[in-house]
């Protein structure tokens, strides 16, 4: 089975195992979902309006790869690689963002201050999908000083790759091309965060809508609604996405320590395995704070965080928790010391 039209979507050869399980299938990519239905890109068709099936389980979002039958008749989602989700806006559930990413651009306009705690949580949720987070600064050319602000975010969030970019200057725009050749890429980020136009910029045309922000808190108005997977000309897929106000935690406590690598590290020298870092004795997380090498904040973040992750565990479905049973996505140097935070 070859799909050469299907490549530039990222198909390659591990689909054709899961292929294998729906004899007389064709392979698709979903590009769009937005509610009513989905648009799917096809071997021999282009891009496809597709109905939802109801029976589907679990149900598609973009990025999956879907068996179907001509003209288009969904089957089968084929079992995911790493899927991006958060807690829905109620908090009682999982809602799917994209499946099968490489990598999650965290996206903040250098055009308003950048917010610790989003960054954060979005590290978390891009580590609990596995795959790599990115810190993506734009409009650098709005900022004040968009050098200072690049390091005060790097300090902050230490182990995670950094871009400055602006989308509208061409700045950065190389560094991008080369993280999203071959791979999935999608990105998390509020409204007016810049999102669609680095989706733009990297197409070289304005194919996603992009619109204007609020002048004073330069508060963006949720121009894109739905979720779009772009094919880019330098190679690789990028998934443009809705603005979110909150990114709700929906997460397995490994990926928090993953999201929290310093803390993680310094772990290593508590004389217990399980410290919680509070009153324990010989915790050197709380050492490390007092000689100054560990801001505070962070160790409050890491429980407030680990607090949500549990709260996470006791709202999944009995189906989720078979689930989220499942080995944790990251592979770890020190996985096999995971505490039972
Ligand atoms: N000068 C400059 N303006 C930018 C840049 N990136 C985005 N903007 C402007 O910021 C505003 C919001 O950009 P969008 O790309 O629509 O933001 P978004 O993240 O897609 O927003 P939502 O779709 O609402 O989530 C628009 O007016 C853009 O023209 C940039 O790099 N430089
Ligand atoms: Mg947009
Ligand atoms: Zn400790």
């Amino acid at each position: 089975m070859q799909f050469p039209a299907l490549i530039p979507y990222g198909w390659n050869d591990r689909w054709l195992g899961p292929m294998l399980e729906h004899p007389g299938c064709q392979p698709a990519r979903v590009v769009r979902h937005d509610g009513a239905g989905l648009l799917i890109a096809t071997p021999d068709s282009g891009v496809v309006a597709a109905p939802l099936v109801a029976r589907l389980d679990p149900a598609p979002t973009v990025g999956d790869w879907i068996a179907y039958t001509p003209p288009v008749t969904l089957v089968a989602v084929l079992p995911r690689l790493s899927l991006l989700r958060r807690r829905s806006a109620l908090g009682e559930s999982a809602q799917a963002l994209a499946a099968n990413v490489d990598v999650v651009l965290l996206v903040c306009g250098l055009d308003r201050p950048v917010k610790k705690g989003r960054i954060q949580r979005g590290a978390a949720l891009a580590l609990d999908a596995g795959a790599t987070p990115v810190i993506v600064l734009t409009k650098a050319a709005l900022a004040d000083d968009a050098d200072a602000m690049a390091a005060a975010v790097a300090g902050e969030n230490p182990g995670i790759e950094l871009l400055v970019t602006s989308a509208k200057e061409g700045v950065g725009l190389d560094a991008l091309r080369l993280l999203a050749r071959d791979r999935t890429v999608t990105m998390l980020g509020e409204s007016g965060a810049g999102k669609s136009s680095l989706v733009n910029a990297l197409l070289g045309a304005e194919v996603a809508a992009s619109g204007p922000v609020r002048a004073g808190d330069s508060k963006g108005r949720h121009t894109t609604s739905s979720r779009e997977l772009h094919v880019l000309p330098a190679g690789g897929v990028l998934i443009d996405t809705p603005g979110i106000r909150a990114v709700g935690l929906w997460v397995e406590p490994e990926a928090v320590d993953a999201t929290f690598d310093d803390i993680d590290e310094l772990a290593l020298g508590c004389r217990f395995a399980d410290c919680g870092h509070d009153t324990e004795p010989s915790c050197a997380v709380l050492a490390a704070i007092a000689g100054g090498e560990l801001a505070p904040e962070r160790l409050d973040a890491w429980r407030a965080f680990h607090r949500e992750a549990a709260a996470t565990a006791l709202k999944a479905s009995p189906q989720e928790s078979a689930r989220r049973g499942r080995q944790p996505a990251r592979d770890t140097k020190d996985a096999p010391r995971r505490k039972g935070h």
